[in-house]
């Protein structure tokens, strides 16, 4: 992956290529634990791990929030005559990032990349310039597109939704605006196209008439997957689900949720899931619990890596820190055939007093490194094989003779239940829970 900050403004003076340096150094500024061509399994660990990097948080988000003004400097910004070219320069200043850092992908709205303009016709002639320009440096860098989405969510058209809007008109700019979005992300070889929900949900349901909202949310995104593949589209696309906030119900709640509005209205063929780990906490699940909920039915697709403040109620966006919850997503993610087209996105921000420009490449740092020891341990968990061996011998009953005809559906409800009445007591086990835990204790010190 090559270099690209040549012939622009350097953005983060100082800083040059990080590079793994091992566990031992203390140089805050390489990696300890993510070794990119280090083969874990089958695979080396980058090619597990995806690793992509998020454009709104990370170039677009200035610090500010709803008490406080932005606190962090964008030299990007502050050297630009018009937004347009604050656009090009926060680009370059992005590509840099990416490629000190060594992301192999990156994430974008369509309203990151480039500023909305006076016309749906404006906002599309300033993305589609933008996008040229990034398509040169992709070529150049060898970054590639993991997602591109559509900001559904921050101009006030979209204060009553987008998709579900009461006012069709609505519903149409909507559609303008993922057209351009989808053109974009195909054109730049986009692997998947998100669509995050953030205002396709409800305030009150004294205003909202609920079926109709959902029905015009799947025809809406029926008639988008129909206008991609038209287009050639052979990416994936994702629903992120989320359960609240900005809204105070999300459509698109949970993964469990989303699954059933898939398949109810015949999507589950081209959608898998986006999950994002604190919009698990937020619906009241583990990280583990999505992932292994979407691996169950077949509809993982991609993660928003991130994690949430446990004692807070709102989307945090923080980076992941905690070696216990990456082992055991990535143990889930393994176990579901790993990422194709998804990888680890960091939907994840620096908080408001990170104001160093090194802050940024420290929070990625990190992040890569806690996914890189939780690849590690889960490989360890599969390889060992002592935790899916118990979780094998635990439901043998159903690999012979009744069970196994239940099982295959080969007994009816009356037979089971004369069954039951001849087995009487038998077939209560510990579940060894304490046991399992202590075990995976183990393999997070590597022992
Ligand atoms: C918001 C969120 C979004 C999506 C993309 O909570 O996660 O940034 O990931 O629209
Ligand atoms: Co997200």
């Amino acid at each position: 992956m090559a270099d690209y900050y040549v012939g622009n403004k350097e953005y983060f003076p100082g800083i040059g290529k990080i590079t793994y340096e091992g566990p031992k150094s203390d140089n805050p500024l390489a990696f300890k634990y993510y070794d990119a061509d280090k083969k874990v399994g089958k695979k080396k660990m980058k090619d597990h791990l995806r690793f992509a990097i998020a454009y709104w948080h990370s170039f677009c988000a200035d610090g500010s929030d709803p008490f406080g003004a932005p606190t962090h400097p964008h030299p990007w910004i502050v050297d630009a005559k018009s937004p347009m070219e604050a656009a090009e320069h926060k680009l370059n200043a992005a590509f840099e990032f990416f490629t000190k850092l060594g992301a192999e992908f990156y994430c974008f709205h369509d309203r990151d990349l480039a500023p909305e303009g006076e016309s749906p016709a404006e906002s599309e002639k300033n993305l589609f310039a933008l996008a040229a320009k990034a398509k040169k440096l992709q070529k150049a860098t060898g970054v590639k597109l993991l997602w591109g989405t559509a900001n559904l969510f921050s101009h006030p058209r979209f204060m009553n939704g987008a998709a579900t809007n009461p006012e069709f008109s609505v519903v149409a700019l909507a559609a303008a605006q993922v057209k351009a979005a989808l053109d974009v992300t195909i054109d730049l070889g986009g692997q998947g196209y998100t669509f995050w929900g953030g205002r396709e949900g409800y305030m009150s349901l004294l205003n909202t008439d609920l079926k109709k909202e959902k029905e015009h949310l799947a025809k809406f995104l029926s008639m988008a997957r129909d206008y991609a593949r038209k287009q050639g589209f052979k990416g994936v696309f994702y629903i992120e689900p989320k359960p609240m906030e900005p809204t105070k119900h999300q459509y698109d709640y949970d993964v469990e949720t989303v699954a059933g509005f898939l398949r109810y209205y015949g999507l589950d063929k081209d959608f898998r899931l986006n999950i994002e780990a604190n919009h698990a906490e937020l619906a009241g699940h583990d990280f583990a619990h999505e992932l292994e909920t979407a691996a169950s039915l077949g509809l993982f697709g991609s993660v928003d890596a991130n994690r949430g403040e446990p004692r807070n109620g709102w989307d945090t966006d923080q980076f992941p820190t905690s070696y216990y919850e990456t082992a055991l997503a990535m143990y889930a993610i393994l176990r579901a055939g790993g990422f194709t087209a998804g990888g680890l996105n960091f939907d994840a921000k620096i908080r408001r007093n990170s104001i160093e420009p090194a802050d940024l490449f420290e929070a990625h740092i990190g992040g890569m490194d806690t996914f890189a020891v939780g690849l590690e341990i889960a490989q360890r968990i599969i390889d060992d094989g002592k935790l899916s061996g118990f979780v094998k011998k635990r439901y043998a009953s159903f690999n012979s003779g009744d069970g196994a005809k239940f099982e295959k559906g080969e007994l009816s409800f009356d037979v089971l239940a004369k069954l039951g009445s001849k087995y009487g007591t038998a077939g209560i086990t510990s579940g060894k829970q304490e046991q399992l835990e202590n075990i995976l204790n183990k393999y997070l010190l590597g022992l």
